[in-house]
Protein backbone atom coordinates (compact mmCIF):
# COMPACT_ATOMS: atom_id res chain seq x y z
CA UNK A 1 0.00 0.00 0.00
CA UNK A 2 1.52 3.63 -1.00
CA UNK A 3 1.33 6.25 2.09
CA UNK A 4 -0.52 7.88 -0.29
CA UNK A 5 -3.40 5.13 -0.82
CA UNK A 6 -3.17 5.03 2.98
CA UNK A 7 -3.83 8.65 3.41
CA UNK A 8 -6.69 8.21 1.45
CA UNK A 9 -7.97 5.52 3.35
CA UNK A 10 -7.27 7.02 6.51
CA UNK A 11 -9.73 10.00 4.96
CA UNK A 12 -12.58 8.08 3.98
CA UNK A 13 -12.56 5.92 7.29
CA UNK A 14 -12.84 9.26 9.29
CA UNK A 15 -15.08 10.89 7.26
CA UNK A 16 -17.34 8.19 7.45
CA UNK A 17 -17.29 7.36 10.91
CA UNK A 18 -17.72 10.73 12.18
CA UNK A 19 -20.61 10.99 10.45
CA UNK A 20 -22.09 9.13 12.63
CA UNK A 21 -21.43 11.42 15.39
CA UNK A 22 -22.95 14.78 14.66
CA UNK A 23 -22.22 17.47 17.27
CA UNK A 24 -25.58 18.31 18.86
CA UNK A 25 -27.23 21.45 17.65
CA UNK A 26 -26.40 25.00 19.20
CA UNK A 27 -23.64 23.38 21.81
CA UNK A 28 -19.97 24.43 22.44
CA UNK A 29 -17.88 22.19 24.49
CA UNK A 30 -14.74 23.69 26.44
CA UNK A 31 -11.70 21.59 28.21
CA UNK A 32 -12.30 22.57 30.90
CA UNK A 33 -10.50 22.07 34.75
CA UNK A 34 -11.16 18.53 34.63
CA UNK A 35 -12.11 17.89 30.66
CA UNK A 36 -15.20 18.18 28.47
CA UNK A 37 -18.16 18.06 30.69
CA UNK A 38 -22.17 18.25 30.07
CA UNK A 39 -25.57 16.21 29.74
CA UNK A 40 -24.40 12.78 29.08
CA UNK A 41 -27.12 12.52 26.54
CA UNK A 42 -25.41 15.24 24.72
CA UNK A 43 -22.02 13.66 24.52
CA UNK A 44 -21.51 10.86 22.13
CA UNK A 45 -19.64 13.43 19.61
CA UNK A 46 -17.54 14.61 22.13
CA UNK A 47 -16.57 11.28 23.18
CA UNK A 48 -15.73 10.02 19.89
CA UNK A 49 -13.68 12.74 18.73
CA UNK A 50 -11.82 12.43 22.66
CA UNK A 51 -10.96 9.09 21.24
CA UNK A 52 -9.63 10.28 18.27
CA UNK A 53 -7.95 13.37 19.97
CA UNK A 54 -6.09 10.24 22.51
CA UNK A 55 -5.25 8.06 19.59
CA UNK A 56 -3.04 10.89 18.15
CA UNK A 57 -1.85 11.59 21.46
CA UNK A 58 -0.23 8.05 21.82
CA UNK A 59 1.16 7.74 18.45
CA UNK A 60 2.64 11.19 19.51
CA UNK A 61 4.42 9.38 22.54
CA UNK A 62 4.51 5.79 21.56
CA UNK A 63 3.04 4.78 24.79
CA UNK A 64 -0.39 3.71 25.61
CA UNK A 65 -2.97 6.80 27.25
CA UNK A 66 -6.09 6.59 29.34
CA UNK A 67 -9.71 7.99 28.80
CA UNK A 68 -12.15 8.17 31.61
CA UNK A 69 -15.46 8.85 30.96
CA UNK A 70 -16.67 10.05 34.61
CA UNK A 71 -18.28 14.11 35.40
CA UNK A 72 -16.95 13.22 38.83
CA UNK A 73 -19.05 14.84 41.81
CA UNK A 74 -21.74 16.05 39.04
CA UNK A 75 -25.43 14.98 38.42
CA UNK A 76 -26.23 11.76 37.88
CA UNK A 77 -27.75 12.79 34.10
CA UNK A 78 -24.08 14.93 33.19
CA UNK A 79 -21.10 13.20 31.94
CA UNK A 80 -17.36 13.87 31.00
CA UNK A 81 -14.24 12.55 29.53
CA UNK A 82 -10.96 12.71 29.82
CA UNK A 83 -7.36 11.77 28.93
CA UNK A 84 -4.74 10.43 30.65
CA UNK A 85 -1.09 11.34 29.16
CA UNK A 86 1.81 8.09 29.41
CA UNK A 87 2.95 8.37 33.13
CA UNK A 88 -0.52 8.98 33.93
CA UNK A 89 -1.12 12.42 34.71
CA UNK A 90 -3.74 15.14 33.03
CA UNK A 91 -3.18 15.13 29.22
CA UNK A 92 -0.72 17.75 28.71
CA UNK A 93 -2.52 20.94 28.54
CA UNK A 94 -0.65 22.32 25.00
CA UNK A 95 -2.97 19.47 23.30
CA UNK A 96 -6.14 21.09 25.00
CA UNK A 97 -6.92 23.98 22.40
CA UNK A 98 -7.14 21.22 19.56
CA UNK A 99 -9.35 18.44 21.64
CA UNK A 100 -11.34 21.87 21.95
CA UNK A 101 -11.27 22.64 18.13
CA UNK A 102 -11.97 19.01 17.37
CA UNK A 103 -15.12 18.61 19.46
CA UNK A 104 -16.89 21.44 18.34
CA UNK A 105 -15.63 20.69 14.39
CA UNK A 106 -19.11 21.77 13.40
CA UNK A 107 -19.02 18.45 10.03
CA UNK A 108 -16.86 15.76 9.25
CA UNK A 109 -15.17 17.76 6.67
CA UNK A 110 -13.84 20.37 8.99
CA UNK A 111 -12.98 17.39 11.65
CA UNK A 112 -10.85 15.69 9.06
CA UNK A 113 -9.09 18.56 8.06
CA UNK A 114 -8.19 19.18 12.03
CA UNK A 115 -7.29 15.98 11.80
CA UNK A 116 -4.70 15.92 8.84
CA UNK A 117 -3.75 19.65 9.56
CA UNK A 118 -3.02 19.08 13.31
CA UNK A 119 -0.95 15.78 12.97
CA UNK A 120 0.93 17.10 10.10
CA UNK A 121 2.01 20.36 12.54
CA UNK A 122 3.09 17.61 15.32
CA UNK A 123 4.71 15.11 12.93
CA UNK A 124 2.44 12.33 13.51
CA UNK A 125 2.01 10.00 10.57
CA UNK A 126 -0.97 8.44 10.02
CA UNK A 127 -2.69 5.49 7.81
CA UNK A 128 -1.20 2.60 10.53
CA UNK A 129 2.46 2.25 8.57
CA UNK A 130 3.44 0.10 11.46
CA UNK A 131 2.84 2.20 14.79
CA UNK A 132 0.50 1.11 16.91
CA UNK A 133 -1.83 3.75 19.34
CA UNK A 134 -2.92 1.65 22.69
CA UNK A 135 -5.65 3.27 24.83
CA UNK A 136 -7.43 2.23 28.09
CA UNK A 137 -10.33 3.06 28.68
CA UNK A 138 -12.14 3.21 31.82
CA UNK A 139 -15.93 4.57 32.87
CA UNK A 140 -17.86 4.93 35.67
CA UNK A 141 -21.44 4.04 37.14
CA UNK A 142 -22.93 6.25 35.22
CA UNK A 143 -26.23 5.52 33.06
CA UNK A 144 -24.79 7.44 30.12
CA UNK A 145 -21.60 5.67 30.39
CA UNK A 146 -21.75 2.48 28.31
CA UNK A 147 -22.92 4.30 25.42
CA UNK A 148 -20.48 6.85 25.26
CA UNK A 149 -17.76 3.66 25.98
CA UNK A 150 -19.36 2.86 22.68
CA UNK A 151 -18.42 6.44 21.16
CA UNK A 152 -14.83 6.20 22.35
CA UNK A 153 -14.46 2.84 20.54
CA UNK A 154 -15.50 4.17 17.57
CA UNK A 155 -13.54 7.03 17.67
CA UNK A 156 -10.77 5.50 18.23
CA UNK A 157 -11.44 2.69 15.37
CA UNK A 158 -11.72 5.39 13.30
CA UNK A 159 -8.01 5.82 13.10
CA UNK A 160 -5.75 3.23 11.03
CA UNK A 161 -3.79 0.56 13.76
CA UNK A 162 -5.36 1.71 16.95
CA UNK A 163 -6.37 -0.33 19.56
CA UNK A 164 -8.69 0.20 22.41
CA UNK A 165 -8.43 -1.51 25.94
CA UNK A 166 -11.62 -1.66 27.77
CA UNK A 167 -10.50 -2.14 31.34
CA UNK A 168 -14.45 -1.94 32.41
CA UNK A 169 -15.59 0.13 35.21
CA UNK A 170 -12.99 1.83 37.04
CA UNK A 171 -12.45 5.23 39.07
CA UNK A 172 -10.82 7.87 37.68
CA UNK A 173 -7.52 6.63 39.60
CA UNK A 174 -7.42 3.35 39.44
CA UNK A 175 -7.31 4.00 35.14
CA UNK A 176 -4.43 6.91 35.84
CA UNK A 177 -3.04 4.00 37.88
CA UNK A 178 -2.92 1.43 35.35
CA UNK A 179 -1.87 3.60 32.36
CA UNK A 180 1.19 4.54 34.55
CA UNK A 181 1.94 1.09 35.45
CA UNK A 182 1.54 -0.28 31.63
CA UNK A 183 3.92 2.30 30.23
CA UNK A 184 6.27 1.29 32.77
CA UNK A 185 5.97 -2.13 31.45
CA UNK A 186 4.37 -3.45 34.86
CA UNK A 187 0.99 -5.43 34.98
CA UNK A 188 -2.05 -3.16 34.67
CA UNK A 189 -4.79 -5.19 35.99
CA UNK A 190 -7.45 -4.08 38.99
CA UNK A 191 -6.40 -6.95 41.37
CA UNK A 192 -2.59 -6.28 40.75
CA UNK A 193 -3.57 -2.27 42.28
CA UNK A 194 -5.41 -3.98 44.94
CA UNK A 195 -2.96 -6.43 45.50
CA UNK A 196 -0.14 -3.31 45.77
CA UNK A 197 -2.57 -1.49 48.17
CA UNK A 198 -3.17 -3.82 50.59
CA UNK A 199 0.31 -4.99 50.68
CA UNK A 200 1.75 -1.75 51.68
CA UNK A 201 -0.82 -1.39 53.80
CA UNK A 202 0.08 -4.14 55.90
CA UNK A 203 3.48 -3.37 55.70
CA UNK A 204 2.61 0.38 57.27
CA UNK A 205 0.47 -1.30 59.64
CA UNK A 206 3.20 -3.85 60.73
CA UNK A 207 5.68 -1.02 61.43
CA UNK A 208 3.00 1.04 63.88
CA UNK A 209 5.34 1.95 66.83
CA UNK A 210 4.51 -0.57 70.20
CA UNK A 211 3.74 1.32 73.24
CA UNK A 212 2.21 4.29 71.71
CA UNK A 213 -1.95 5.11 71.90
CA UNK A 214 -2.75 2.95 69.14
CA UNK A 215 -4.70 0.66 71.31
CA UNK A 216 -7.19 3.53 71.91
CA UNK A 217 -7.20 5.11 68.05
CA UNK A 218 -10.64 3.33 66.72
CA UNK A 219 -9.86 1.05 64.23
CA UNK A 220 -12.84 1.62 62.51
CA UNK A 221 -13.98 3.77 59.99
CA UNK A 222 -17.32 4.68 58.25
CA UNK A 223 -17.11 5.81 54.52
CA UNK A 224 -19.68 7.18 52.22
CA UNK A 225 -19.41 6.04 48.87
CA UNK A 226 -21.27 8.89 47.13
CA UNK A 227 -23.21 5.92 45.34
CA UNK A 228 -20.31 5.92 42.98
CA UNK A 229 -17.85 3.56 41.87
CA UNK A 230 -15.50 3.75 44.58
CA UNK A 231 -17.96 2.50 47.14
CA UNK A 232 -17.88 -1.26 45.17
CA UNK A 233 -14.08 -0.79 44.75
CA UNK A 234 -13.52 -0.16 48.41
CA UNK A 235 -16.28 -3.12 49.61
CA UNK A 236 -13.36 -5.65 47.48
CA UNK A 237 -10.40 -4.27 48.53
CA UNK A 238 -11.80 -4.08 52.17
CA UNK A 239 -11.86 -8.03 51.97
CA UNK A 240 -7.44 -8.45 51.30
CA UNK A 241 -7.18 -5.63 54.45
CA UNK A 242 -6.06 -6.64 57.54
CA UNK A 243 -6.20 -4.21 60.82
CA UNK A 244 -9.05 -2.02 59.87
CA UNK A 245 -12.84 -1.87 60.32
CA UNK A 246 -14.51 -0.67 57.20
CA UNK A 247 -17.78 0.09 56.98
CA UNK A 248 -19.50 1.41 53.22
CA UNK A 249 -22.22 3.17 52.98
CA UNK A 250 -23.68 5.12 50.00
CA UNK A 251 -22.05 1.93 47.54
CA UNK A 252 -24.18 2.61 44.66
CA UNK A 253 -26.12 -0.53 45.11
CA UNK A 254 -29.21 -0.72 43.48
CA UNK A 255 -32.33 0.89 45.70
CA UNK A 256 -29.74 2.79 48.05
CA UNK A 257 -29.44 6.23 46.67
CA UNK A 258 -28.53 8.25 43.72
CA UNK A 259 -25.21 9.20 42.49
CA UNK A 260 -23.97 12.63 44.14
CA UNK A 261 -27.23 13.40 45.47
CA UNK A 262 -26.97 14.75 49.00
CA UNK A 263 -24.04 12.38 49.15
CA UNK A 264 -20.08 12.73 48.13
CA UNK A 265 -16.88 14.76 49.30
CA UNK A 266 -18.02 17.67 47.21
CA UNK A 267 -21.65 18.21 49.15
CA UNK A 268 -20.16 17.37 52.43
CA UNK A 269 -17.42 20.09 52.00
CA UNK A 270 -19.31 22.53 50.56
CA UNK A 271 -22.78 22.08 51.90
CA UNK A 272 -20.67 21.22 55.74
CA UNK A 273 -23.30 18.72 56.55
CA UNK A 274 -23.47 15.19 57.16
CA UNK A 275 -24.49 13.19 53.82
CA UNK A 276 -27.60 11.25 53.71
CA UNK A 277 -27.70 7.59 55.20
CA UNK A 278 -25.50 8.79 58.46
CA UNK A 279 -27.18 10.82 61.59
CA UNK A 280 -27.19 10.52 65.37
CA UNK A 281 -26.46 7.07 65.17
CA UNK A 282 -23.03 8.02 63.90
CA UNK A 283 -21.62 10.45 66.46
CA UNK A 284 -18.40 10.32 67.25
CA UNK A 285 -17.80 7.91 64.61
CA UNK A 286 -14.84 8.49 62.24
CA UNK A 287 -16.67 9.54 58.83
CA UNK A 288 -15.17 9.64 55.69
CA UNK A 289 -16.65 10.64 51.93
CA UNK A 290 -16.09 10.05 48.62
CA UNK A 291 -16.44 11.93 45.28
CA UNK A 292 -18.44 9.99 42.52
CA UNK A 293 -15.46 8.65 40.77
CA UNK A 294 -13.46 8.83 44.23
CA UNK A 295 -10.65 10.96 43.07
CA UNK A 296 -11.53 13.44 46.23
CA UNK A 297 -11.50 12.13 49.86
CA UNK A 298 -12.51 14.16 53.10
CA UNK A 299 -13.32 12.96 56.40
CA UNK A 300 -15.92 14.11 58.41
CA UNK A 301 -17.27 13.66 62.45
CA UNK A 302 -21.30 13.98 63.15
CA UNK A 303 -20.75 16.94 66.08
CA UNK A 304 -22.54 15.72 69.11
CA UNK A 305 -24.44 19.20 69.85
CA UNK A 306 -26.45 19.40 66.35
CA UNK A 307 -26.86 16.25 64.01
CA UNK A 308 -26.69 18.03 61.05
CA UNK A 309 -23.59 19.90 61.51
CA UNK A 310 -20.31 18.23 61.08
CA UNK A 311 -16.70 18.57 61.97
CA UNK A 312 -15.06 18.83 58.10
CA UNK A 313 -11.55 17.57 58.01
CA UNK A 314 -10.69 18.59 54.59
CA UNK A 315 -8.09 18.58 52.23
CA UNK A 316 -5.88 20.87 54.07
CA UNK A 317 -6.27 18.55 57.09
CA UNK A 318 -5.24 15.56 55.15
CA UNK A 319 -2.39 17.16 53.68
CA UNK A 320 -1.22 18.60 57.08
CA UNK A 321 -1.41 15.23 58.65
CA UNK A 322 0.58 13.26 56.11
CA UNK A 323 2.91 16.01 55.72
CA UNK A 324 3.76 15.81 59.45
CA UNK A 325 4.23 12.13 58.90
CA UNK A 326 6.63 12.44 56.26
CA UNK A 327 8.84 14.81 57.75
CA UNK A 328 9.17 12.44 60.65
CA UNK A 329 9.83 9.33 58.66
CA UNK A 330 12.79 11.72 56.91
CA UNK A 331 14.11 13.40 60.29
CA UNK A 332 14.30 10.12 61.41
CA UNK A 333 16.06 8.63 58.24
CA UNK A 334 18.54 11.18 58.32
CA UNK A 335 19.33 11.22 62.50
CA UNK A 336 22.76 10.33 63.46
CA UNK A 337 23.67 7.43 65.17
CA UNK A 338 25.09 4.44 65.83
CA UNK A 339 22.43 2.28 63.73
CA UNK A 340 22.26 4.42 60.90
CA UNK A 341 24.49 4.50 57.84
CA UNK A 342 26.03 8.07 58.28
CA UNK A 343 25.12 9.29 54.90
CA UNK A 344 22.50 11.74 54.88
CA UNK A 345 20.06 11.23 52.37
CA UNK A 346 19.00 14.96 51.42
CA UNK A 347 15.66 15.63 50.44
CA UNK A 348 13.46 18.15 48.95
CA UNK A 349 10.40 18.26 50.47
CA UNK A 350 7.84 20.57 48.84
CA UNK A 351 4.22 21.31 49.61
CA UNK A 352 1.91 22.93 47.24
CA UNK A 353 -2.04 24.29 47.68
CA UNK A 354 -4.33 26.75 45.45
CA UNK A 355 -5.01 30.03 47.10
CA UNK A 356 -8.34 28.01 48.27
CA UNK A 357 -6.48 26.10 51.01
CA UNK A 358 -7.63 27.41 54.36
CA UNK A 359 -4.92 30.36 56.04
CA UNK A 360 -4.85 28.23 59.29
CA UNK A 361 -3.37 25.03 57.06
CA UNK A 362 -0.94 27.09 55.15
CA UNK A 363 0.35 28.76 58.34
CA UNK A 364 0.48 25.54 60.50
CA UNK A 365 2.24 24.37 57.69
CA UNK A 366 4.75 27.02 56.91
CA UNK A 367 5.47 26.80 61.32
CA UNK A 368 6.52 23.12 60.84
CA UNK A 369 9.60 24.50 58.75
CA UNK A 370 8.19 23.08 55.47
CA UNK A 371 7.82 24.80 52.50
CA UNK A 372 4.56 25.86 50.74
CA UNK A 373 3.90 26.63 47.25
CA UNK A 374 0.84 28.34 46.13
CA UNK A 375 -0.23 27.40 42.31
CA UNK A 376 -3.79 27.84 40.05
CA UNK A 377 -6.61 26.12 41.16
CA UNK A 378 -6.71 22.52 39.49
CA UNK A 379 -4.76 19.57 40.10
CA UNK A 380 -2.73 19.45 36.56
CA UNK A 381 -0.95 22.87 38.08
CA UNK A 382 -0.34 21.45 41.21
CA UNK A 383 0.89 18.09 40.51
CA UNK A 384 3.42 19.07 38.12
CA UNK A 385 4.08 21.75 40.72
CA UNK A 386 4.79 18.62 43.36
CA UNK A 387 7.05 16.42 40.33
CA UNK A 388 9.60 18.91 40.69
CA UNK A 389 10.67 18.01 44.17
CA UNK A 390 12.26 14.64 45.53
CA UNK A 391 9.07 14.06 47.54
CA UNK A 392 5.98 16.26 46.62
CA UNK A 393 2.74 16.72 48.51
CA UNK A 394 -0.42 18.39 47.30
CA UNK A 395 -4.18 18.96 48.23
CA UNK A 396 -6.77 21.04 47.02
CA UNK A 397 -8.99 22.11 50.13
CA UNK A 398 -11.82 19.52 48.22
CA UNK A 399 -9.77 16.54 49.36
CA UNK A 400 -7.94 16.16 45.60
CA UNK A 401 -4.43 15.50 46.24
CA UNK A 402 -1.74 12.75 46.59
CA UNK A 403 2.32 12.36 47.61
CA UNK A 404 4.51 12.02 44.65
CA UNK A 405 8.13 10.83 45.09
CA UNK A 406 10.72 11.02 41.90
CA UNK A 407 11.86 8.18 40.05
CA UNK A 408 15.66 9.36 41.54
CA UNK A 409 14.88 10.01 44.58
CA UNK A 410 12.88 6.40 45.24
CA UNK A 411 15.95 4.80 43.52
CA UNK A 412 18.05 6.34 46.55
CA UNK A 413 15.82 5.60 48.78
CA UNK A 414 15.69 1.98 47.89
CA UNK A 415 19.84 1.87 47.89
CA UNK A 416 19.72 3.36 51.27
CA UNK A 417 17.39 0.42 52.67
CA UNK A 418 19.31 -1.68 51.44
CA UNK A 419 22.04 -0.91 53.00
CA UNK A 420 20.19 -0.53 55.89
CA UNK A 421 19.14 -4.10 55.26
CA UNK A 422 22.64 -5.10 55.93
CA UNK A 423 24.15 -2.79 58.61
CA UNK A 424 21.28 -2.23 61.01
CA UNK A 425 18.46 -4.35 60.18
CA UNK A 426 15.42 -3.12 62.28
CA UNK A 427 16.93 -0.23 63.25
CA UNK A 428 14.98 2.75 63.80
CA UNK A 429 16.43 4.26 60.51
CA UNK A 430 15.81 1.20 58.23
CA UNK A 431 11.53 1.06 59.04
CA UNK A 432 11.70 4.77 58.31
CA UNK A 433 12.92 4.07 55.34
CA UNK A 434 10.51 0.75 54.60
CA UNK A 435 7.89 3.33 55.36
CA UNK A 436 8.62 5.97 52.86
CA UNK A 437 9.01 3.31 50.41
CA UNK A 438 5.67 1.46 51.01
CA UNK A 439 4.53 5.12 51.22
CA UNK A 440 5.47 5.24 47.45
CA UNK A 441 3.46 2.25 46.88
CA UNK A 442 0.71 2.99 48.86
CA UNK A 443 -0.26 6.55 48.09
CA UNK A 444 -1.44 6.76 43.81
CA UNK A 445 1.84 8.26 42.06
CA UNK A 446 -0.43 8.77 39.19
CA UNK A 447 -3.35 11.32 40.28
CA UNK A 448 -5.34 11.98 44.17
CA UNK A 449 -7.21 8.37 44.48
CA UNK A 450 -9.59 8.09 47.45
CA UNK A 451 -9.18 4.81 48.29
CA UNK A 452 -5.04 5.36 48.32
CA UNK A 453 -5.47 7.99 50.59
CA UNK A 454 -7.87 6.72 53.17
CA UNK A 455 -5.74 4.17 53.99
CA UNK A 456 -2.67 6.16 54.53
CA UNK A 457 -4.54 8.39 56.64
CA UNK A 458 -6.20 5.69 58.56
CA UNK A 459 -2.14 4.06 59.01
CA UNK A 460 -1.12 7.40 59.68
CA UNK A 461 -3.65 8.23 62.79
CA UNK A 462 -2.76 4.46 64.04
CA UNK A 463 1.39 5.29 63.75
CA UNK A 464 0.74 9.00 65.62
CA UNK A 465 -1.79 7.41 67.94
CA UNK A 466 -4.17 10.08 67.24
CA UNK A 467 -7.84 10.39 67.63
CA UNK A 468 -10.20 12.23 65.42
CA UNK A 469 -9.84 14.91 67.86
CA UNK A 470 -6.35 15.25 67.83
CA UNK A 471 -6.41 15.83 64.23
CA UNK A 472 -8.89 18.34 64.00
CA UNK A 473 -7.07 20.18 67.03
CA UNK A 474 -3.71 20.60 64.58
CA UNK A 475 -5.23 23.89 63.65
CA UNK A 476 -8.56 25.96 63.70
CA UNK A 477 -9.49 26.67 60.28
CA UNK A 478 -9.88 30.16 59.81
CA UNK A 479 -13.92 30.78 59.01
CA UNK A 480 -14.37 31.19 54.86
CA UNK A 481 -17.07 31.95 52.52
CA UNK A 482 -17.03 30.90 49.22
CA UNK A 483 -19.57 32.57 46.82
CA UNK A 484 -20.50 32.79 42.94
CA UNK A 485 -21.30 35.86 41.04
CA UNK A 486 -22.61 35.68 37.37
CA UNK A 487 -21.40 37.47 35.02
CA UNK A 488 -21.79 38.34 31.11
CA UNK A 489 -18.20 37.18 30.67
CA UNK A 490 -15.95 35.18 32.84
CA UNK A 491 -12.98 35.21 30.86
CA UNK A 492 -13.15 39.74 31.55
CA UNK A 493 -11.51 38.87 34.75
CA UNK A 494 -7.54 37.87 34.05
CA UNK A 495 -5.30 37.02 37.74
CA UNK A 496 -1.67 36.73 38.21
CA UNK A 497 0.24 35.14 41.64
CA UNK A 498 -1.45 31.62 41.73
CA UNK A 499 -5.03 33.93 41.19
CA UNK A 500 -4.83 35.83 44.22
CA UNK A 501 -4.16 39.19 42.46
CA UNK A 502 -6.89 40.47 39.45
CA UNK A 503 -4.71 42.15 36.34
CA UNK A 504 -7.77 42.75 34.71
CA UNK A 505 -10.47 44.98 35.01
CA UNK A 506 -8.13 47.43 35.87
CA UNK A 507 -9.03 48.74 39.59
CA UNK A 508 -11.01 45.99 40.74
CA UNK A 509 -8.20 44.70 42.61
CA UNK A 510 -7.78 48.04 44.55
CA UNK A 511 -11.48 47.64 45.42
CA UNK A 512 -10.95 44.19 46.55
CA UNK A 513 -7.81 45.72 49.09
CA UNK A 514 -9.70 48.24 50.35
CA UNK A 515 -12.73 45.93 51.64
CA UNK A 516 -9.84 43.51 53.00
CA UNK A 517 -8.74 46.07 54.86
CA UNK A 518 -11.72 46.52 56.85
CA UNK A 519 -11.18 43.10 58.69
CA UNK A 520 -9.38 41.36 61.05
CA UNK A 521 -7.29 38.34 58.95
CA UNK A 522 -9.29 39.16 56.15
CA UNK A 523 -8.36 37.27 52.71
CA UNK A 524 -9.94 37.54 49.36
CA UNK A 525 -9.29 36.91 45.97
CA UNK A 526 -11.98 36.03 42.53
CA UNK A 527 -11.13 33.95 39.67
CA UNK A 528 -12.98 32.78 36.84
CA UNK A 529 -14.21 29.09 37.31
CA UNK A 530 -12.89 26.21 35.31
CA UNK A 531 -16.17 24.51 34.93
CA UNK A 532 -18.91 26.58 35.63
CA UNK A 533 -20.06 29.80 33.67
CA UNK A 534 -19.13 31.79 36.96
CA UNK A 535 -17.10 34.00 38.96
CA UNK A 536 -15.60 32.74 42.47
CA UNK A 537 -15.49 34.62 45.29
CA UNK A 538 -13.33 33.39 48.11
CA UNK A 539 -13.29 35.20 51.61
CA UNK A 540 -11.07 34.57 55.32
CA UNK A 541 -11.85 36.65 58.50
CA UNK A 542 -11.53 36.00 62.38
CA UNK A 543 -15.28 35.36 62.36
CA UNK A 544 -17.62 33.61 60.17
CA UNK A 545 -19.92 36.91 60.11
CA UNK A 546 -16.61 38.91 58.93
CA UNK A 547 -15.85 36.49 56.09
CA UNK A 548 -19.22 36.54 55.19
CA UNK A 549 -19.52 40.19 54.57
CA UNK A 550 -16.23 40.11 52.72
CA UNK A 551 -17.28 37.65 50.46
CA UNK A 552 -20.38 39.82 50.01
CA UNK A 553 -19.22 43.25 49.13
CA UNK A 554 -16.65 42.18 46.70
CA UNK A 555 -19.12 40.31 45.16
CA UNK A 556 -21.13 43.37 44.30
CA UNK A 557 -18.13 45.04 43.24
CA UNK A 558 -17.29 42.27 40.90
CA UNK A 559 -20.68 43.09 40.08
CA UNK A 560 -20.18 46.41 39.68
CA UNK A 561 -17.02 45.89 37.17
CA UNK A 562 -18.60 43.09 35.04
CA UNK A 563 -21.96 43.47 35.42
P1 LIG B 1 -13.26 25.55 39.20
O1 LIG B 1 -14.68 25.46 38.74
O2 LIG B 1 -12.28 25.95 38.14
O3 LIG B 1 -13.16 26.37 40.47
C1 LIG B 1 -13.43 23.16 40.49
C2 LIG B 1 -12.68 23.12 41.80
C3 LIG B 1 -11.24 22.72 41.54
C4 LIG B 1 -11.16 21.40 40.77
C5 LIG B 1 -12.09 21.43 39.58
C6 LIG B 1 -12.19 20.10 38.85
C7 LIG B 1 -13.00 24.60 43.73
C8 LIG B 1 -12.99 25.99 44.23
N1 LIG B 1 -12.68 24.45 42.44
O4 LIG B 1 -12.77 24.06 39.61
O5 LIG B 1 -10.55 22.65 42.74
O6 LIG B 1 -11.41 20.31 41.62
O7 LIG B 1 -13.42 21.86 39.91
O8 LIG B 1 -13.16 19.26 39.31
O9 LIG B 1 -13.28 23.64 44.48
ZN1 LIG C 1 -13.74 13.38 41.03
Amino acid sequence: MTSEFMAKDQHLLLLESSSHFPLPHGMTFSYGTAGFRAVGSKLPSTVFRAGIVAVLRSLKTGSAVGLMITASHNPILDNGVKIADPDGSMMTQHWEPFAEALANAPNPQSLVELVFHFTKEEGISLGGGGTCAEILLGRDTRPTGEALLEAAKQGIKSIVGAAALDMGILTTPQLHWMVMNKNKGMKASESVYFMQLSESFRCLMDMVPKGTRKDCVDSRVVVDGANGVGGEKLEQLKKLLIGIDIQVRNSGKQGEGVLNEGVGADFVQKEKVAPSGFGTKDVGERCATFDGDADRLVYFRISSSNCNGIDLVDGDKILSLFALFIKEQLHILNKQGDEGTNNVLVTRLGIVQTAYANGASTDFLKQQGLEVVLTPTGVKYLHKKAAECDVGIYFEANGHGTILFSEEYLSKLQKKCDDLACHSPGSEHHKAALRLLAVSKLINQAVGDAISGLLLVEVVLQHMGWSMQDWIDLYNDLPSRQLKVKVADRTAITTTHAETQVLEPSGLQEAIDSEIAKYHKGRCFVRPSGTEDIIRVYAEASSQEAANALAKSVSRHVDHFLG
